[in-house]
Order: C-alpha cells, then sequence, then structure tokens
C-alpha cells in the first residue's frame, strides 16, 4: 500500500512519517531525497523546484504494489492507497518554523496556507482517500496510531476536523497584511 503523509511545513510530516513507516514496517521515503536522487526538479535560488507530474510518475514506477510511507509536501500530488494530510495550529506552525530559521515571507505563506486549509483542499483535487489529523496536543506516538486505527478501521475519507479560524487573531503578527 502507498501511503503519503502530506501537510503545511512545520505540522510534523517528517517525524510521524517515519514513525508509521516503523510501526508498520513500511519504508520510508522523503519526497525531496527522491527527486534529488531521480534528477526531478531544478534549482530556482536555493530552492528545488520540483514538477509534480514528473515526480507522481517516477515514484509510481519505482514504488507500484510496493509498501510505502512517502513524507512531503507535494506528496499528495502522487497516486497513493491513502493520503493523511497532517494539521497543526498555524500558531505552532509558526513557532517551528522560526525555529528553522525562515524569512519572514516564509513564515507568512505557510501560516496562512495552514489557516485557510491550502494542502487539504489540493489533496482533495487530487485523490478521494484523503484521511486528515490533527497533531496538535498529541505526540507523534499518538498520531500515529490514531492514523493506524484509521487505516485499519476501513476509513476512506475524514476531512473537516479543524477550523482554524479562531486563532486568526493570534497568528495575525505572522501573516502578510500589505499588499
Ligand atoms: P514537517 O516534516 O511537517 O516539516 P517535522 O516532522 O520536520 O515537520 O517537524 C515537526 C516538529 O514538531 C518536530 O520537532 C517534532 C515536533 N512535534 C511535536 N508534536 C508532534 C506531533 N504530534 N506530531 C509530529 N511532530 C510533532
Amino acid at each position: 500500500m502507498i501511503i503519503v503523509v502530506t501537510g503545511t511545513p512545520g505540522v510534523g510530516k517528517t517525524t510521524v512519517s517515519r514513525l508509521l513507516s516503523k510501526k508498520l514496517g513500511y519504508e520510508y521515503v522523503g519526497v525531496k531525497e527522491f527527486a534529488r536522487e531521480n534528477g526531478i526538479g531544478e534549482m530556482v535560488g536555493e530552492e528545488l523546484e520540483i514538477d509534480v507530474d514528473e515526480l507522481a510518475e517516477a515514484m509510481l514506477r519505482e514504488f507500484h504494489g510496493q509498501d510505502v510511507v512517502i513524507d512531503g509536501h507535494l506528496s499528495h500530488f502522487v497516486p497513493a492507497d491513502v493520503v493523511i494530510v497532517l494539521r497543526a495550529n498555524p500558531k505552532l506552525v509558526a513557532e517551528r518554523l522560526m525555529e528553522r530559521g525562515y524569512s519572514k515571507e516564509k513564515l507568512a505563506e505557510n501560516v496562512e496556507a495552514e489557516l485557510v486549509d491550502v494542502i487539504l483542499v489540493e489533496a482533495l483535487e487530487e485523490n478521494g482517500n484523503v484521511l486528515e489529523v490533527d497533531t496538535t496536543g498529541k505526540t507523534p506516538d499518538e498520531v500515529v496510531d490514531e492514523i493506524i486505527e484509521l487505516i485499519e478501521g476501513g476509513i476512506k475519507r475524514r476531512v473537516g476536523i479543524v477550523d482554524w479560524s479562531g486563532v486568526y487573531d493570534e497568528v495575525l503578527p505572522y501573516l502578510r497584511l500589505e499588499g
């Protein structure tokens, strides 16, 4: 089974994906590393820009019929059996990305994306089997157990479980408000 774990940078994809792959006995694959190793994408400034169609094709060729957990904020473009969209309070996302030294612009872009469900909407456009999981206030272990329970329970779709409108005021300082 191909499980992809997507979400805004900072929500906990890598932590959860590694643990999930370990608990299930699946292979762990990071999108960025895979792209780099397979010559997919090109450097634009300091960032690797990945063509999602090329990524999807290459990943499917490599992993079709295998048991893998694919980690990355573009992973929902890969045809998968299950798409996990991790969510986290945008304030947590802001704190984590600040710690990572993100620029003000990148921080604002990602906090805003989490606030208004950008990845969830993209994932739903690509795949019907979307399971949304809130990581806020949970340990990675708890998140992974929740994911396994959903998958083993045969749940195909669970979305609309978070609403960040209540924290808008708190994250306002991180957002770009000019033009
Ligand atoms: P991403 O891959 O989405 O950028 P990460 O896994 O690299 O995220 O970083 C997430 C950080 O948050 C990491 O320091 C672990 C921490 N964390 C705390 N609670 C968590 C949880 N329930 N799930 C995932 N990560 C959590």
